[in-house]
């Protein structure tokens, strides 16, 4: 049953949506498990979602071939001024966008139900924890944010009468005429779809999609694209990072918050099992960060989000145990292949290929077809506190206290396994710096070098010049009680294209050097790029690595390093007078450092 709005903003909201959008009903979400079943019974009945019979409470959807991804290009950060959006963002004036989009919200939910979802990003009441209202006429978004966000009706009791919240508003673009059938998953032309942010009144309008970021607006667009401009106004940092605790053997914890862009392995390294003795890590988010400097005069993080949207292809028993555990039940799978008993697969799983799936777009597969069975993008939607190593703390409304910043990103090439940054300034350079090969995350090429500066450049709500300069005013807040930055590449291969370092639970003996670094445990070497391991530093105990192998992996090849300079200088010119004075300076000091090393 439809909650009752006491709000006045929201009651108002409701009423000039619902008359622009013209939907046939609205529902207002209570999140409770009864509503979560009957909208699910719903879609099974309507074809939409596919019961899995091997994991209860789990469902497949397919969505439309066109619309399987974030859409980057689509993507818009609407302020007033063009340099206030900055040149990493899409930019059209407030007014125009708005007109635009408000000729497409016009109808657009003709036929179909206007569900009006109240969320917390972070928990409920926490004083970080930020309250959304997504508006959206698709079920399946009602269903995704039941997990990824804290959906309830206690979010409006807290609103109360007068309180303020972040309006998403959200339409797949497609609307039914009477009597017209509705498809499995309706959405607009990539011409008509907008994921449109004004931060400077907190505002979102999605429109045209219905897949991941661009429709769970609690993500991308609330927790990272708005939050970061309301982070730099008011003083905090909303990242995009993974949050982990890992313990050593004598019972030391340490905070770690890691920036990896898109389908980078964030997910695997926030619930990764340690392959050394003694040590354990547990996870307590896979995608975003919120910190704020606490009256310890320490960065304290908490993960905003209720639940993973993980991608699935890769993901096995030898890649992330912990997440394969994590999706045995209550769990949304979106364009995986569907196996004959009933269950879910994709490239990368465990065992052999199945001799027949149904592939994500819903035709027969076999080991001998040409395509993959599970899109490259296809995800899972499953409850954070279903992670066997979530946690205890994980929802602490104070958060964790972050000892550790890990940047990275995937490099075949130039870029060692690990080095540690000089002091805050240079892990600013190399957090700006910060490159990876593109992945299926978002529509487009695949494996091109991108600068993806501190894995924000899709997901930075304003100027990242002002975003860089942020860095250092948060570290001279912080002062000496700031995290110390590293940078590591999981992903270097060798001449003949091979991996050179077996990731995963083995990313724990980077992670130990780490801790030994802020422990003054062990030294390291200066290099013009940073401070790599000293030989014997890194615990390789077990791992039948070759001396061949290592010395690639911690090499530094100066030409290549070299030719890395005009790439930085080009993608720093474009911040013209927005770039931060400081920022030159490290990029001087790293010239004349590689410069004198001929
Ligand atoms: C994600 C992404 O889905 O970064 O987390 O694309
Ligand atoms: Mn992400």
């Amino acid at each position: 049953m439809s909650v009752t709005v006491k709000n006045e903003k929201l009651n108002r909201w409701i009423r000039e949506v619902a008359d622009l959008c013209a939907p046939d009903d609205i529902y207002v979400c209570s999140g409770s498990k009864d509503e979560y079943r009957l909208m699910m019974d719903k879609l099974i009945k309507s074809g939409i979602a596919i019961p899995l019979k091997k994991r209860p409470n789990s469902f497949l959807f397919r969505s439309d071939p066109s619309d399987v991804a974030r859409v980057e290009d689509n993507t818009y950060i609407s302020t007033a001024s063009r340099e206030d959006a900055g040149p990493t963002n899409n930019w059209i004036a407030p007014s125009d966008l708005k007109k635009t989009m408000l000729d497409l919200y016009r109808g657009c939910m003709k036929g179909r139900t206007m569900y009006v979802i109240p969320f917390s990003m972070g928990p409920i009441g926490s004083p970080i924890s930020k309250i959304g209202i997504e508006i959206s006429d698709s079920p399946y978004v009602v269903v995704n944010m039941h997990i990824m966000t804290r959906v309830s009706s206690q979010v409006l009791e807290l609103l109360g009468a007068y309180g303020d919240f972040i309006p998403c508003l959200h339409s797949v673009g497609a609307p039914l005429a009477p009597g017209q059938k509705d498809t499995k998953w309706p959405c607009a032309p990539i011409e008509k779809k907008y994921i449109s942010h004004f931060p400077e009144e907190n505002l979102i309008w999605s429109y045209g999609s219905g897949y991941g970021g661009n429709a769970l607006l609690g993500k991308k667009c609330l927790a990272l694209r708005i939050a970061s401009a309301m982070a730099k106004r008011e003083g905090w940092m909303a990242e995009h990072m993974l949050i982990l605790r890992l313990t050593n053997p004598e019972g030391k914890q340490y905070h770690i918050a890691a920036a990896f862009p898109s389908a980078c392995g964030k997910t695997n390294l926030a619930m990764m099992q340690p392959s050394i003795a003694g040590w354990k890590c547990e996870c307590i988010g896979d995608d975003i960060a919120w910190m704020n400097v606490g009256p310890d005069g320490r960065l304290h993080a908490i993960n905003p989000e209720n639940g993973f949207f993980g991608v699935a292809p890769g993901t096995s028993y030898s890649t992330n145990p912990m997440a394969m555990d994590t999706l045995k039940e209550n769990v949304i799978f979106t364009n995986c292949a569907l196996t004959d008993d009933g269950d879910v697969w994709w490239e990368g799983m465990d065992g052999d290929e199945p001799a027949h799936v149904i592939d994500w777009k819903g035709k027969d597969w076999t080991p001998q077809s040409s395509t993959d069975a599970a899109h490259a993008n296809a995800r899972f939607t499953a409850p954070a506190s279903q992670c066997p190593v979530i946690c205890k703390d994980w929802e602490k409304p104070e958060g964790v206290p972050i000892d550790i910043f890990i940047f990275g990103g995937r490099r075949t090439d130039v870029v060692p396994l690990v080095y540690e940054a000089f002091d805050w300034d240079h892990g600013v350079f190399l957090g700006a710096t910060a490159a990876s090969e593109t992945t299926a995350a978002n529509i487009g090429a695949v494996g091109n070098l991108r600068r993806d500066p501190f894995a924000m450049k899709p997901f930075c709500g304003y100027n990242m010049g002002d975003y860089f300069q942020h860095w250092f005013d948060m570290g001279d807040r912080l002062g000496s009680r700031a995290p110390r930055v590293f940078y590591v590449n999981w992903f270097r291969k060798s001449q003949d294209g091979k991996f050179l370092w077996p990731g995963f639970s083995d990313n724990s003996r980077v992670l130990k050097w780490i801790c030994e670094r802020i422990d003054g445990r062990v030294g390291a070497q200066k290099t013009p790029i940073g401070l790599l391991p000293n030989e014997k530093d890194l615990d390789l105990s077990g791992l039948n690595l070759s001396t061949d192998n290592m010395k690639e992996l911690m090499s530094i090849d100066l030409t290549a390093w070299k030719a890395e300079v005009p790439d930085i200088e080009k993608h720093f010119s474009t911040f013209g007078n927005r770039m931060p004075e400081r920022l030159k300076k490290q990029f001087q000091g790293f010239i004349d450092a590689l410069g004198k090393q001929v």
